[in-house]
């Protein structure tokens, strides 16, 4: 390269790392909400990366065996959304393809945080092409990330063939100091430690500084040394304007090949003056015009110009990861040309899967059970629909937070496997005792295109709910299974039991809540879990035996897709009462309907195993299953009441859970508690006026 060359590279280099900082600047400004402190510090980091690294084609943001790049520290979104802009990455639409739009537009960067733009305050993966995932609350995105290796080596472990290295990508993530301090963080850095995850590498921006002042006011430890010890390599750059050693340290990321590695970026974060003694108080809000035109200044910008890309920016972008990406991808289009012709099958899997569809048959095979008054309990009709529908579908994987033996979650069907580190084929996972990791490792997997689950106690469920509730905004397809529904797991006592779960996963968006009441409606659940392929399903399950009802005698089980659906009715149809239940307490309430009918009570049994489901059906669909003019109804469900008055109505009456549990067997609590069928008549009686 010759001397003047070098000048150009060097200052279009500059030139682009400024852009991004000061359209970062100019957004948050616009917006007058946020900072653009962190893009102001991490843009270098972000340029080395996009520029030199990252595999990426942004012409076809859609291709499977691109690295992917999360933005743990999603309170810097602008920063992602100024670089997406500029390398030009282009919107996929709601069906998967790829449209000629830019996904950030100049126009979406005006509009940084306003209604309905895809610049919204975070960055959120469903709306946003180029976001990989949604971040924010810090933490969450480095956990994703783990996810994604997990992905990237299984599906290199299954797919890839000798001469035909169809997965290979990496996954980089870029978290603070916020991030770090977070535990699920440090779960799911143990667990892609552990896992010894060479496709894994974070950037930690180490700016000495958080929201409310500096970070040695709350965070001391060593942070290299903790790494070590989690067994990742770690790499630390002294300065994170230096393009040159940021270079080496993603050298030395791809060097590594045994373990994760952690980069420590120091950095400084941005300021309107440099020069400004006071550095806490402008934190966490924008620079305000002045100090705006400071920054610009320090940059070497036209001070009034506003969202200024100059001349050879784009250019830059396009011939350096828009060239490469280009290139790589289609050199990757070329061979999986060839790899379709030699391994149709599994060519036609991978489609399908990032198509996000299910393969032809998904359903086959699904156990039918007899009925069975002894019965079983649904955590062991799930274990065997668990197997039948991951033994057809060969991209589903998942695993429990240490508790697989009794949420009945392991696939012993032949060639099902283990995940372990450096044997990365088998389909079972095994998280540990780290549910929050779990949950957020499974939105990395399902972005990645896999169907996975997730399995621990349901009242665990407050552990990981902060990564469910992401799985539900980014609308994946995630399958949580949860066994020990309710105080009917009896010994273990309250502090096991669950009793507000429920009503908080069914107040949750996008999610389906199914509580299914005896093995067939298990079955029916999972399927419509299945199905559900725009937000996660959570499942709960029995620890306790409960009938498997006579079919031939109640409705078919098939009704589950529907939500709610009559089980047991009157003569002609026409009910006084009804009896609502979900789960364990199916059983109470058909008995309670047997004892009701005997003395002439005329009695409706609906089964309700999944609310949003029965909410989605129409007018005349819900009237027929609740009568608005039947206004004796009873609810029955050993969790929270919260919710069922929705059901009942003011006539109604709800029995449930009004106070912990108790350690105890379940019969002792049952009587306690009044989960017993004469307390189901009783209360029908009541409400009947009887
Ligand atoms: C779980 C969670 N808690 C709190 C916040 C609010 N928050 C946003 S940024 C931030 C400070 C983060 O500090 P750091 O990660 O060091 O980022 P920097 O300020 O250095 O960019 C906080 C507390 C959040 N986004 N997520
Ligand atoms: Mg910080």
């Amino acid at each position: 390269m010759s001397q003047a060359s070098q000048t150009i590279q060097v200052n279009l280099d500059q030139l682009s790392i400024n852009t991004i900082r000061t359209l970062s600047i100019d957004g948050v400004q616009q917006a007058n909400s946020g900072h653009p402190g962190a893009p102001m510090g991490l843009a270098p980091v972000v340029y080395a990366l996009f520029q030199g690294v990252l595999r990426y084609n942004p012409a076809d943001p859609t291709w499977p065996n691109r690295d992917r790049f999360v933005l743990s520290a999603g309170h810097a979104s602008m920063l992602l959304y100024s670089t997406l802009h500029l390398i030009g990455v282009k919107q996929v639409n709601h069906s998967g393809q790829v449209t000629d739009e830019l996904a950030v537009s100049m126009e979406q960067l005006k509009r940084f945080r306003q209604l309905d733009s895809r610049t919204p305050g975070h960055p959120e993966s469903h709306l946003t092409t180029g976001v990989e995932t949604t971040t924010g609350p810090l933490g969450q995105g480095v956990a994703h990330s783990v996810g994604m290796a997990i992905a990237s080596k299984w599906l290199a472990e299954n797919y890839n063939r000798p001469g035909f290295e169809m997965f290979d990508f990496n996954v980089y993530s870029i978290c603070g100091d916020g991030d770090l301090m977070e535990g699920v963080a440090g779960e799911a850095a143990s667990l892609a430690g552990h896992l010894k995850l060479s496709n894994l590498c974070w950037i930690y921006d180490n700016n000495r500084v958080t929201l409310d002042g500096p970070a040695e006011w709350s965070f001391s430890e060593d942070v290299m040394t903790r790494f070590v010890g989690y067994g990742w390599n770690v790499t630390r750059v002294a300065d994170a304007n230096d393009l040159q050693v940021l270079t080496r340290a993603y050298d030395v990321f791809a060097k590594t090949k045994d373990r994760p590695t952690l980069i420590v970026v120091d950095s400084h974060i941005g300021y309107g003056s440099p020069n400004k003694q006071d550095k806490s108080d402008a934190h966490g809000e924008p620079l305000g015009e002045a100090e705006v035109k400071l920054a610009k200044r320090f940059y070497g910008w036209p001070e009034d110009a506003k969202f200024l890309v100059p001349d050879g920016v784009y250019d830059q972008f396009k011939n350096g990861v828009g060239k490469r990406g280009a290139e790589a991808q289609s050199a990757w289009k070329a061979k999986f040309a060839e790899y379709k012709k030699q391994f149709a099958k599994e060519a036609e899997q991978l489609e399908k899967m990032q198509a996000g569809k299910l393969p032809e048959g998904w359903d086959k095979d699904l156990p039918v059970f007899p009925a069975d008054a002894k019965g079983m309990a649904t955590r062991d009709s799930s274990g065997k629909t668990l197997n039948a529908l991951a033994k057809n579908i060969p991209w589903m994987i998942g695993g429990s937070a240490d508790l697989a033996h009794s949420n009945k979650t392991n696939l012993t069907f032949d060639g099902a496997g283990d995940f372990y580190a450096h044997q990365y084929k088998g389909r079972n996972l095994h998280y540990g005792v780290r549910e929050h990791a779990m949950g957020a490792a499974a939105n990395g997997i399902a972005l990645c295109k896999l169907r996975t689950f997730s399995a621990t106690f349901f009242n665990f469920t407050d552990y990981m709910k902060p990564a469910m509730r992401l799985g539900a905004l980014m609308e994946l397809p995630v399958l949580y299974i949860f066994t020990h529904d309710s105080i009917g797991l009896g010994e273990d006592g309250p502090t096991h039991q669950p009793i507000e779960q429920l009503a908080a996963l069914r107040a949750t968006p996008n999610m389906l809540v199914l509580r299914p009441g005896d093995a067939n409606e298990v079955v029916e659940a999972y399927k419509a879990a299945m199905l559900h392929s725009h937000g996660p399903s959570t499942l709960v399950f029995t620890r306790q035996a409960l009938p498997t009802l006579d079919r031939t005698k109640y409705a078919p089980a098939s009704g589950v897709a529907k939500g709610a659906y009559v089980l047991a009715d009157a003569p002609g149809g026409k009910p006084d009462l009804i009896l609502m239940a979900t789960g364990s307490e199916l059983r109470l309430v058909v008995e309670a309907y047997e004892k009701l009918t005997a003395e002439g009570i005329k009695s409706r049994v609906v089964s309700m195993p999944c609310w949003e489901l029965f909410e989605q059906q129409d007018a005349a669909y819900k009237n027929s299953v609740l009568p608005p003019e039947v206004t004796a109804r009873v609810s029955v469900e050993m969790l929270s009441t919260f919710g069922w008055d929705r059901y009942v109505g003011p006539k109604g009456k709800s029995i449930g859970m009004h106070s912990f549990g108790a350690s105890a067997p379940i019969k002792d609590l049952l009587k306690k508690f009044g989960f017993e069928t004469e307390n189901v008549v009783a209360a029908a009686k009541q409400v009947l006026g009887k």
